[in-house]
C-alpha cells in the first residue's frame, strides 16, 4: 500500500484545486444529507407584532412605483427575499384613494383579504373586488395594478413563489406604459364565468396553468367549511380543503397551492412531515401548532413559515370557538418532479415532544 501524502502536500493540493474552482466530492459529502435540511427555520410574525408595524408604514412610507408591501424575512435565510426556501409573504397596505402602479412579472401572485373591503386589484383588465378572507389570483406575467377608491384602508396578505422563481433564474419584471391597465372585461368576470362549484362553461377550450378564476370569495369558502365541519377530516391536518382550479382540478397555480383549514374546538392533528414549505395566515381563532419540537402560540393575524421536511401539527386550544388557517404550500413544485415525501410520526401517539416555545425576535 502506498504511504499517505503527508498533511501539508495534502492541504497544498486542495489549495490548488480551490484556486482553480475545483472541490473533491469528499470535501462536499456532508451536504448529501440523509434528508432535507432546509436553512429556513420555523418562524411566526404575530398580529401583535404585526399590526403596528403596518399601520405605521402608511404613515412613514407612501405608494410610489413599488407596493406598500412589508416582506417577511426568514432569519434562518441570511438575508435572502424570501419567507421559506421558495415562497415569500407579505402583508400590504393600500389606503384610500391610493393606486399601486400597473406591472407583471413572472412570480405569481395570491393575495388573501385581511381586513378592509371594497377595494380591487385590476387583473389583465379585469378589476376583481375584495372582501375579507377572499383569495384572488395574479397568475405569472399577467398585469396587475390595485386601487382603494373607499374610505378606509384595505390589508391582504401577499403571497408569491419569487424565491422559486429568482433560483430558476426566470424572473422578468415591467412596469405598465401608464398608471392602470384600461378595464377590458366587467367587474368580477372570471367568477361570473368560472365561479360556479361543480360546473364549467364546455365553450370555453384554453386551460390555461393558473386557474381561469381569480377570485375564490369566502363566502363559499365559508359554507364549504361548515358544509363539512362534521366529517372527520385528515388527522394531520384536520377539515383541510384546497382551492381547485377550476378546469383541471389541481392546484390554483403551477407553482402554488392554497388551503383552507378548519380546526374545531380543543381539536389536535397528528404530527407529520413533507417534503415542500407553507406559510399559514390564522382567520380566526386561536391554537398553537408545534414545528419540529418548538410551540408557537397564534392568534387571528399570526402569519407562521414551516419550511420543507418539518414536523408540525396544530391543535385549536379554544373550547369553544372554530380556528381557520390559510395557507400557501410549494408541494405542487415537488410534485411535478416526482419529489413529494411525507411521513407520519410514528411514535409517541403521533404528537411531538415539546422542547421550547418560540417569542418573536428572541
Ligand atoms: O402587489 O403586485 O408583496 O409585485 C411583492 C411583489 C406584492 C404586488 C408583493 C409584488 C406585489
Ligand atoms: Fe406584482
Amino acid at each position: 500500500m502506498k504511504a499517505e501524502q503527508p498533511n501539508s502536500a495534502r492541504d497544498k493540493f486542495h489549495e490548488h484545486i480551490h484556486g482553480n474552482y475545483i472541490y473533491g466530492l469528499w470535501e462536499l459529502a456532508s451536504q448529501m444529507t440523509a434528508h432535507p435540511e432546509p436553512k429556513a427555520i420555523p418562524y411566526m410574525w404575530p398580529w401583535s407584532q404585526l399590526e403596528p408595524i403596518v399601520k405605521a408604514s402608511g404613515e412613514m412610507v407612501p405608494v410610489g412605483d413599488e407596493r406598500r408591501a412589508l416582506q417577511l424575512f426568514n432569519p434562518g435565510l441570511g438575508g435572502r427575499w424570501a419567507t421559506t426556501n421558495n415562497l415569500i409573504a407579505a402583508v400590504q397596505l393600500l389606503l384610500p384613494g391610493e393606486v399601486a402602479r400597473a406591472h407583471r412579472h413572472t412570480p405569481t401572485a395570491i393575495r388573501f383579504i385581511m381586513e378592509g373591503r371594497g377595494a380591487y386589484t385590476a387583473i389583465d383588465g379585469e378589476r376583481v373586488y375584495m372582501e375579507p378572507g377572499d383569495l384572488i389570483l395574479t397568475p405569472s406575467w399577467s398585469w396587475h395594478d390595485h386601487g382603494n377608491e373607499t374610505d378606509k384602508p384595505i390589508l391582504w396578505m401577499d403571497g408569491l413563489d419569487i424565491p422559486l422563481i429568482a433560483s430558476l433564474d426566470a424572473m422578468f419584471f415591467q412596469f405598465y406604459t401608464a398608471q392602470q391597465v384600461p378595464a377590458t372585461r366587467p367587474p368580477n368576470a372570471s367568477k361570473q364565468l368560472h365561479g360556479h362549484v361543480h360546473l364549467e362553461p364546455t365553450w370555453i377550450k384554453e386551460k390555461p396553468q393558473a386557474s381561469p378564476l381569480l377570485l375564490y370569495s369566502w363566502d363559499q369558502t365559508r359554507r364549504a367549511l361548515e358544509a363539512l365541519r362534521d366529517q372527520e377530516g385528515s388527522p394531520f391536518d384536520g377539515i383541510a380543503l384546497e382551492y381547485r382550479h377550476p378546469q383541471t382540478g389541481g392546484p390554483v397555480m403551477p407553482t402554488m397551492a392554497c388551503w383552507i383549514q378548519l380546526l374545531r374546538p380543543g381539536e389536535r392533528t397528528r404530527a407529520h412531515r413533507h417534503t415542500g414549505s407553507a406559510v399559514y395566515y390564522v382567520v380566526q381563532g386561536q391554537g398553537e401548532s408545534v414545528i419540529d419540537g418548538q410551540r408557537f402560540v397564534w392568534s387571528k393575524g399570526s402569519i407562521i413559515a414551516q419550511p420543507s421536511w418539518a414536523l408540525h401539527e396544530h391543535i385549536n386550544t379554544s373550547a369553544s370557538e372554530e380556528t381557520v388557517l390559510f395557507s400557501i404550500q410549494d408541494t405542487p413544485v415537488l410534485e411535478k418532479l416526482g419529489l413529494y415525501y411525507e411521513d407520519p410520526l410514528a411514535e409517541n401517539g403521533g404528537h411531538q415532544n415539546v422542547a421550547s416555545t418560540f417569542r418573536p425576535g428572541a
